[in-house]
């Protein structure tokens, strides 16, 4: 079976889910996979493409997730099958370090080009947006020869022991995995809808806080990196008011601290800009890109000023992986299409169908407290009606209801009350408005 853009971009049912074919493979899955892994579509994929998932018992699912925001080219992108294939027959593996390519110079070329600012800037590729985050304070602590690295409540970097440091939300992400990293200070997160005193006061009370929290418990001149998401993703599409980041980045500049922006998730035209910090001209000193990278394939970067990227020590970075040629291959044909295609306008009307249906949807259904997201990343935060009180049962129910009808969505949020909203780039307008649909009558089934 071949997926990719012909893929019949239907949503189409013909068992129940999961069929039984997919019943069978999840025992199988059970038997032999940890348990520590979740599952969230309890089917098996054989195909996938455009805006749907097929299954092994021949359903047709939409896929609002995009496997986490990686496939905003959607999957197997024929560019990415393309420059992939050839890849793959003349080299496989050599090591960067070892002996180089030059689809990795190609890539880190595009990175320079592609993110915030006209200072001259330098790349190094990686395999996880984790390690992306690891080698960016590495980085940052080389540059300034200083140790702290501030991140903020909501946030989300990563599993591996730093970046599970870095992350606010205990559990599933840290819980019983602890010792965590030492020098790694969370701030409070300008959280309009959760602001005490109003959303009107958030931005500018947020950053008051930091700056006094930064100031007399930390010493800014201890701090080598501050560390942001411009809209935060698992912690539930939090998107801070203006003048929240600029304040940050103004912040980092007077003390000499690096200002990292974490765009893993929010990178690569997802938010209608091809990087979400762009939307208040925000220029980062680094910035961590991974997910819709590659179209799919692991590969993840650091890119930034020349002189913070070229102050480690020759060899400090690497990895046997980072920036393999089928990845960087792959990158180069997801860049290609976000271009050709120009994906990044496309994220805003797709964005443009989602915020107004959902909004319409919030006016009849006041389960719905918040819509909020720009682009192609929108989300929905579900509270109990009337109050802002969490509901993360209303979104249990939604996502088995949209379960049960062929539509993937994913929850988030530090309260699991949020419903995110991340279709590839390439959905077609009938299949978004169709998932949207079904949405709305979860959410009117609701008990
Ligand atoms: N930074 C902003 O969103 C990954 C996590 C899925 P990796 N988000 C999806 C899960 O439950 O593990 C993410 C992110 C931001 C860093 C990361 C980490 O990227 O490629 O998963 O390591």
């Amino acid at each position: 079976m071949s997926g990719g853009p012909s893929l019949p971009q239907e949503r189409k049912l013909v068992t129940a889910i999961p069929g039984p074919k997919s019943a069978e493979l999840l025992k199988r899955r059970s038997a032999a996979v940890s348990a520590g892994l979740g599952v969230g579509m309890p089917v098996f994929v054989t195909a996938a493409g455009g805006g749907v998932i097929q299954d092994v018992d021949g359903n047709s699912i939409i896929d609002m997730g995009a496997g986490i925001a990686v496939v905003n080219v959607g999957n197997s992108a024929d560019k990415v099958v393309e420059n992939v294939q050839a890849q793959v027959a003349a080299f496989t593996h050599t090591c960067f370090m070892v002996a180089p390519y030059m689809g990795y110079v190609e890539v880190c070329e595009h990175l320079n080009r592609l993110t915030p600012g006209d200072h001259e800037k330098k790349s190094a590729l990686f395999n996880s947006g984790a390690e992306a985050l690891e080698n960016a304070v590495k980085i940052a602590r080389v540059y300034t020869k200083r140790q702290a690295v501030i991140v903020f409540e909501h946030g989300y970097h990563g599993r591996t022991n730093l970046t599970m440091a870095m992350t606010a939300k205990n559990m599933p992400y840290k819980q019983g995995f602890g010792p965590f990293a030492s020098e790694i200070y969370r701030m409070p997160m300008a959280y309009p809808y959760r602001w005490m005193t109003g959303e009107e006061n958030c931005a500018a009370e947020a950053l008051e806080e930091f700056i006094h929290k930064v100031e007399k418990e930390l010493g800014p001149e201890n701090v080598a990196a501050i560390v942001i998401e411009p809209i935060q993703g698992e912690g539930g599409f939090i998107v801070p008011p203006k003048g929240f980041l600029p304040g940050l980045a103004a912040f980092a500049k007077k003390h000499g601290i690096v200002f990292v922006a974490d765009e893993v998730q929010t990178g690569f035209a997802r938010t209608g800009q091809m990087f979400a910090c762009e939307d208040e001209g925000v220029v980062p000193d680094l910035i961590t890109t991974a997910k819709g990278i590659a179209g799919g394939l692991p590969l993840s970067a650091v890119t930034g000023r020349a002189e913070i990227m070229d102050s480690v020590h020759v060899g400090g970075l690497g990895g046997t992986y980072g920036g393999s040629p089928i990845a960087c291959a792959a990158a180069l044909g997801a860049i290609e299409t976000i271009e050709e295609h120009d994906l990044v306008s496309q994220a805003r009307v797709l964005g443009e169908i989602m915020t107004s249906s959902l909004l319409e949807m919030q006016a009849k259904h006041p389960v719905i407290g918040d819509v909020r997201g720009r682009g192609a990343m929108v989300a929905i935060e579900l509270v109990k009606p009337g109050t802002k009180d969490p509901n993360p049962d209303a979104v249990a129910q939604i996502v088995k209801y949209c379960t049960a009808e062929g539509v993937l969505v994913l929850s988030a949020g530090t309260y699991g009350n949020v419903l995110r909203f991340l279709p590839p780039l390439v959905m077609p307008e009938h299949l978004l408005r169709e998932a949207l649909e079904i949405i709305e009558k979860a959410i009117a089934s609701l008990v």
